[in-house]
């Protein structure tokens, strides 16, 4: 198990790191942005995966200084591939409800961009569908104060929680990203492919993209592309990578 000061002390000394995972663009077949990932490099016990260390940082208020560190730590990697190379991809940063609704997140966000630079225009924050539900006003009203900003909102694991199609009007979203568990049984699971079509036509209407995650196989794009799906991210394409990787998947394009 996981211990809370081994989190702590992970933070303090450096050994968490940042992977990211190119989500693609079916119009252009090009990257359009990237998603940041956080590992853990454990000095005893090795890689461990968010899925273990995350819902530990939730239980408190590590979840705001570990978000913080990635989110400057991402806006700084940012950065330094935009001096190594000409990149115009966004990049996208999964932010915890604790640390969406937390009153300094909005100002902390604008002052890691002005520290390094970084656009807001290039800046996604995915956001879950749990805390749209259970805070509707608040977070409407702080997604608004982002989007004055060009930062863009995408609501992640779309599906999974039990947002109605018709609550997506209330969100002023950029992007919405339908779960793995839609996509894993697709092309042959009809009433996935129901599901996952009837977001796409409601997404269009309110103007919203769609990123399909999860994409494992040429059979699954294949119908996602038919079926006129924006945006693709998975196995198929690529697994998170670090930084050097990233850009090496982005030159090897143009
Ligand atoms: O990378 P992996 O698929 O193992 O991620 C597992 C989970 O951890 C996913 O739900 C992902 O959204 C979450 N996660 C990964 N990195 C971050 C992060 O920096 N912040 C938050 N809040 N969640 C993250
Ligand atoms: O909750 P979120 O969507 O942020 O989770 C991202 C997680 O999904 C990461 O841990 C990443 O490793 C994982 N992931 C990304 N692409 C695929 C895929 O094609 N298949 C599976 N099984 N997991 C994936
Ligand atoms: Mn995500
Ligand atoms: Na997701």
């Amino acid at each position: 198990i996981v211990l809370f000061e081994d989190l702590k002390k992970a933070i303090e000394e450096n050994q968490l790191l940042l992977h990211f995972q190119p989500k693609y663009g079916l119009a252009h077949n090009q990257i359009e942005g990237v998603e940041t990932l956080v590992r853990w490099k454990h000095p005893e016990k090795g890689m461990i995966s968010p899925g273990e260390f995350i819902p530990l940082a939730e239980e408190s208020d590590l979840i705001i200084q570990l978000g913080n560190w990635v989110l400057k730590e991402a806006c700084y990697q940012y950065k330094v591939w935009e001096q190594q190379s000409y990149i115009n991809f966004h990049l996208s940063i999964n932010i915890s409800p604790k640390q969406f609704l937390h009153p300094d997140f909005t100002d902390n966000i604008i002052q890691v961009l002005e520290e390094t630079g970084m656009s807001p225009l290039k800046l996604d924050l995915e956001i879950t569908e749990s805390l749209a539900i259970e805070n509707t006003e608040s977070t409407i009203e702080k997604i608004q104060i982002l989007k004055q900003y060009g930062i863009q909102i995408s609501m992640d694991d779309f599906g999974t929680g039990y947002t109605s199609l018709s609550y997506l009007s209330m969100f002023p979203l950029d992007r919405i990203k339908i779960d793995r568990s839609f996509i894993q049984y697709l092309p042959d699971n009809k009433d996935h492919k129901a599901i996952v079509q009837s977001i796409l036509t409601v997404a269009k209407n309110l103007n919203i993209r769609v990123t399909a995650e999860g994409v494992e196989t040429q059979a699954q794009l294949a119908l996602l592309h038919q079926l006129q799906c924006e945006e693709v991210q998975g196995f198929y394409f690529s697994k998170p990578v670090p930084p050097d990787s990233l850009l090496a998947h982005w030159n090897a394009q143009l």
